[in-house]
């Protein structure tokens, strides 16, 4: 291993940051590990003043930054084919998956999509935005959200190590320039307004910033489904919500359906408007579901499914306790959410013709590793709201936000079926791209830069390595708009490797006719799977009839659908789906209620 020491040279770059300076580096008074000089994943150790040592240890490389391959990693990098080839087989030559998806390559397939892409998280967790070394703190304070990059070193001169020296751009400029919605951008890939509110409802369990703690800190300490969105985050909450009878949660019927109770039979705090009546207030797992109908939507089905998995259970279980009912319904509706992620929501993300699979057993004989912690940095990606689009429609009716929001009437007043009916119907917003955010939610965008600057995030390139990606060299190979291109570029001084992580996402090039670019789904892709798969539920000890109440239990799980969790909770079954119907799903659709009646 070598040092460097800074010589008059690299000064004089250092003072323009060229990226010359990046392998070989330091200064007399910088820290060297703000250049970020260890590739592969090496660990960056400063020894003295400008002394630095890059630990390459299981990289796969070797060198002073990690930079030379060893023989089987050179092997593999040159197997390996490249992401964009991959999606691209994945998303054509329909007729060829029609027929791997009735073979065992299908299995075979999803096995490889699992563990390559789970193979990306570390398990068990490293850093989080406190320590960007390893620590027993970072492991065991579950508190924090974990950090996949650790974060740039305080001493540093900017927020991203030394790039960005020349000024970073004012977030609410860069946002309104070039996030803020022009016209409105539908989602080719035909994501509709039932998948926004399912995105946004069901990352709202294990995303909870405990933003009186700190933006690195999260109050959703189950770090993956454990369904607290519709339990509550705390056992506290979760007594107060639960009817202790039949295991089942309390509710109140209106027009003979049944809803959730208001916070007078549920005591929880809900963050509604300070003037809201409490009769007018209902009561949920997350104190933020009173935002939004779409989200009082999904979490009065949940309630529905809840209490009738309750019942089937008590038929089977007779002699069980209402804490045993309670437990293994939790498991069972926590196995159903993971079922709907994956065929459906992920599928319907995905674009991909192989149809994907929940099947846990595939990874049993693996040495994937259970558990999960939640990443700051799959926080931030997540935040798309450029999916809400520009007003609501329901039945006929529109709304804008301002009477939508805190809205407690439309709820009860359409009822589950129209609302489902008409999300399902209208599409979502293109979350990629640039120029789709809606300025009623411009302040999110522009609070999640200013968050990853304070808790220093890696810029995007780097996060580009991290998953495999080649670093983009220019502004115009990162996006094919001309405006953007020029505008960042003028936003980060022509400094590609300044970019920063949620504005590369947001404004990378969308891949075509896709709702995101590549850093999306190449990076969205592991935090996902690896939560998913890593749900204690999945692992061999728990993945059994038993966990969930014996074979009709675990059937729910292994049977359940979008559909099914709407239908078996309405009177009439609406059209219910992730993406809005084509025209021939319209017609089908409507022979179908036409031959019903
Ligand atoms: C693959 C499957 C296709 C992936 C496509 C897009 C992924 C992009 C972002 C994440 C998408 C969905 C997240 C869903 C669930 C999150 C669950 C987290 C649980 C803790 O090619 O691999």
């Amino acid at each position: 291993m070598r040092f460097f020491a800074l010589g008059p040279v690299c000064v004089f770059f250092l003072l323009l940051w060229v990226p010359a300076c990046g392998e070989k580096v330091t200064s007399g008074s910088v820290n060297p590990c703000c250049y970020l000089p260890c590739q592969n994943q090496g660990v960056c150790v400063r020894y003295a003043e400008d002394k630095y040592e890059c630990d390459c240890i299981r990289t796969g490389f070797h060198g002073e930054n990690c930079t030379v391959p060893e023989f089987w990693t050179r092997v593999r990098l040159f197997l390996r084919p490249s992401p964009g080839a991959v999606h691209f087989i994945l998303t054509h030559f329909s007729w060829i998956w029609d027929i791997v998806n009735s073979t065992f390559m299908r299995d075979f397939l999803m096995r490889l999509v699992l563990t390559v892409r789970s193979n990306f998280i570390p398990s068990p967790p490293t850093y989080n935005s406190k320590y960007s070394y390893l620590s027993w703190e970072s492991y065991y304070n579950v508190s924090y959200y974990t950090r996949l990059l650790p974060p740039v070193p305080e001493d540093c001169p900017t927020p991203l190590g030394v790039r960005g020296g020349a000024g970073l751009p004012d977030p609410e400029l860069l946002v309104e320039k070039l996030f803020k919605r022009k016209t409105f951008r539908k989602d080719p890939q035909r994501c509709n307004l039932m998948f926004a509110f399912f995105a946004q409802h069901f990352t709202h369990q294990f995303f909870k910033t405990y933003n009186r703690m700190g933006p690195g800190f999260t109050k959703a300490l189950g770090h993956g489904v454990d369904a607290g969105h519709i339990y509550g985050d705390s056992l506290k909450r979760q007594l107060q919500l639960r009817l202790l009878k039949d295991g089942k949660l309390k509710y109140q019927l209106i027009n003979g359906e049944m809803y959730p109770p208001t916070t007078l039979e549920a005591p929880v705090k809900m963050n509604y408007p300070p003037n809201t009546p409490q009769n007018q207030q209902l009561a949920f797992g997350h104190e933020l579901f009173g935002l939004l109908p779409g989200l009082g939507m999904y979490g009065t089905i949940w309630l529905r499914e809840h209490n009738r998995v309750c019942d089937i259970l008590k038929t089977l279980h007779p002699h069980w306790d209402d804490e045993q009912l309670f437990q293994t319904t939790r498991f069972i509706i926590i196995g159903e959410t993971i079922r709907i992620v994956i065929e459906e929501y992920v599928q319907q993300l995905s674009g991909y013709h192989m149809k994907l699979k929940f099947d846990p057993t595939m990874l049993h004989n693996t040495d994937f590793q259970y558990g999960n912690r939640i990443a700051l940095e799959f926080d931030h990606l997540y935040h798309w709201h450029p999916l809400m689009p520009d007003a609501l429609n329901i039945d006929g009716d529109t709304f804008t936000y301002e009477q939508f929001i805190f809205n407690t009437s439309i709820l009860s007043h359409y009822g589950i079926e129209k609302l489902v009916e008409s999300f399902s119907r209208q599409p979502a917003g293109q979350i990629g791209g640039g120029y789709n955010l809606h300025a009623i939610v411009v302040h999110v965008a522009v609070k999640t830069i200013e968050v990853s600057r304070l808790l220093r995030v890696q810029p995007f390139n780097e996060y580009r390595k991290r998953f495999n990606l080649k670093p983009y060299t220019s502004f115009r190979e990162f996006s094919d708009d001309e405006e953007i291109a020029l505008q960042l570029e003028e936003f980060y001084h022509g400094d590609i490797n300044a970019l920063e992580f949620y504005p590369g996402l947001l404004l990378e090039k969308t891949r075509p006719g896709a709702i995101f670019g590549e850093s999306m789904v190449e990076m969205g892709a592991p935090f996902s799977l690896k939560g998913l798969l890593g749900n204690p539920i999945c692992s061999p000890t728990y993945w059994k009839p038993s966990t969930f109440g014996g074979k009709v239990g675990f059937d729910i799980v292994n049977s359940a659908t979008l559909k099914k969790l709407v239908c078996l909770n309405t009177k009439t079954c609406p059209y219910v789906a992730f993406r809005v119907p084509t025209q021939a799903e319209l017609e089908k659709e409507n022979r179908k209620r036409k031959d019903e009646l």
